[in-house]
């Protein structure tokens, strides 16, 4: 068994909900472990680079400005698997239609707005793990 490492953010609107303890429980739980973790203000900069795979879509300025919008707690994990057992314990990106269960299902709120709120980042796969890490803990 080789431990991997993911990304993982509270976004602005899970810490300004309170809920950052919230999901690290989650996480520790499901026997994850949380190897570095940072609270920061994105800069632009950062959060261009990392969403970059978004650039040109709708949604992508108005989410930037939602993650510029207050701190971010950015963790590094690992584990087993991690980089998909993380993505299965966040769900769906649509905090409506989230499985019960999960962080996005449990605590998300669907507030109409041109950006999903859903709480939380998670690395989509390992190459993408690699490169937000060194954006994030550089
Ligand atoms: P993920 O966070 O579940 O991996 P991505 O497709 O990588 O989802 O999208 C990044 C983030 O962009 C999402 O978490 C969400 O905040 C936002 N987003 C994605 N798709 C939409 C959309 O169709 N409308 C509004 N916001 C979206």
């Amino acid at each position: 068994m080789s431990a991997e490492e993911t990304l993982i953010l509270v976004k602005p609107d899970g810490v300004a909900r309170g809920l950052t303890g919230e999901i690290l429980r989650r996480i520790e739980a499901k026997g994850y472990t949380i190897v570095d973790l940072r609270m920061v203000t994105a800069s632009r900069e950062l959060l261009v680079a990392h969403y970059e795979e978004h650039e040109g879509k709708p949604f992508f300025e108005p989410l930037v400005e939602f993650m510029a919008s207050g701190p971010v707690v950015a963790v590094r994990a690992s584990g087993n698997r991690v980089i998909e057992g993380f993505r299965a314990l966040a769900g769906a990106t649509d905090p409506t239609a989230a499985a019960p269960g999960t962080i996005r299902g449990d605590l998300g709120r669907d507030w109409g707005l041109a950006v999903q709120q859903n709480l939380v980042h998670g690395s989509d796969s390992t190459l993408s793990a690699e490169r937000e890490l060194s954006l994030w803990f550089a």
